[in-house]
């Protein structure tokens, strides 16, 4: 049995990126590992390292909540629950702190990015935000952690600082590993494909929202850039907004990119695009007659204070072990 655990930050209504590159594969994964345990959960205090409403945000948790079960989720093997709502995330996060170095929370692209582009007003907790995201895998002994791509590179930290902290103090941590998709790991911005779907975008055109009405997102494909080649055909170089439209209907419908051309061979983009449109449009609908199932549910209540106990009370084991280990306190 492995534990199986990622997170998700409530910055915004989850997007088509966060469901191709996430969600529908951590549905996938419960599928395919009936043994294995999974943990998935909401990363609101990663969310507060930009600022935040704070009314907006606590819509954000809540739907985030329900939209995990929403895009399918079992509840037989999983934990869900609220990052903020088990302490010693942050316990174990400031750990981390201690065992990072300057450097390496430097080379982090995330924090890079947004220096390179010199932000003013950058929190501190963004710079250390990589040993937050570390407890929150090493404090459940998670074996493997689905993500999209532009997290690998937490993950390498996260396996460096597990290896670090058993070395120095014996073993401790599981070494965990990275999963990512082969199709949908950076699902691209519709407006600008050569920049990631971001849940927190300013420009929502580029970007579907879960959560979007339907006949909006189904604009947003068929507004969606493209060129004027004329040719569906995957060429991320020279065609990204088409590249970025197959790779999202190779999400949606498994088929391959050869198998996607073949289909539209010698017709232009509008009957792509108009096929694309429909398939997202049904996906959101299934999804979105779920969510209004589970939002306003006491069911949805009942299953986070299940998954914060559980969480709890395992948390709370590895804590005391890793104050034991690092001569901290009494005991
Ligand atoms: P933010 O806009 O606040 O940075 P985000 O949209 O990047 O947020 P996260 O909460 O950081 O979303 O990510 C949740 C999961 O979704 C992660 O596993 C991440 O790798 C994945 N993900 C995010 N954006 C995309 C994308 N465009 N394509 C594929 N996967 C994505
Ligand atoms: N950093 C991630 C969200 C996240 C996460 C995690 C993912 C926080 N803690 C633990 C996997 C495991 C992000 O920005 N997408």
């Amino acid at each position: 049995m492995s534990i199986i655990l990622s997170g998700i930050k409530p910055t915004g209504v989850p997007t088509l990126g966060n469901y191709l590159g996430a969600l529908k594969n951590f549905v996938k994964l419960q599928n395919e590992r009936k043994d294995d345990d999974f943990f998935f959960f909401i990363a609101d205090m990663h969310a507060i390292t930009v600022p935040q409403d704070p009314q907006t945000l606590r819509k954000n948790i809540k739907n985030l909540a329900a939209l995990y079960l929403a895009c399918g989720l079992s509840k037989e093997n999983l934990t869900l629950f609220i990052q903020s709502e088990v302490k010693e995330h942050l316990e174990l996060g400031y750990v981390m702190q201690s065992l990072v170095y300057m450097g390496e929370l430097e080379r982090m692209t995330q924090y890079k990015d947004k220096k390179a582009k010199n932000e003013t007003g950058l929190s501190s907790a963004l710079f250390t935000y990589p040993a937050l995201m570390a407890a929150d895998i090493l404090l459940y002994d998670a074996k493997y952690v689905p993500v999209g791509e532009d997290q690998m590179q937490h993950l390498e930290l996260t396996r460096n600082l597990a290896e670090r902290f058993n070395n120095r103090f014996s073993d401790t941590f599981v070494v965990p590993e990275g999963l990512v998709t082969k199709v949908g790991a950076r699902i691209m911005d519709l407006q600008i494909p050569t920049k990631k779907m971001d849940k927190s975008s300013e420009n929502g055109k580029g970007c579907i929202f879960l959560l979007d009405e339907v006949n909006l997102a189904k604009k947003k494909i068929k507004s969606a850039v493209t060129d004027n080649l004329a040719h569906v055909h995957y060429d991320v170089a020279n065609q990204p907004g088409v590249s970025n439209l197959m790779t999202i209907y190779s999400c949606l419908t498994n088929l391959s990119f050869k198998e996607i051309e073949d289909k539209y061979e010698g017709k232009g983009y509008g009957e792509f695009k108009e096929d694309l449109a429909n398939l997202v449009g049904e996906e959101l609908t299934k999804i979105q007659s779920k969510f209004n199932e589970y939002i306003n549910s006491k069911e949805l209540d009942e299953i986070l204070d299940e998954g914060c106990k559980k969480a709890s009370y395992l948390a709370s084991k590895k804590m005391k072990k890793v104050y034991h280990k690092l001569g901290i306190g009494r005991n």
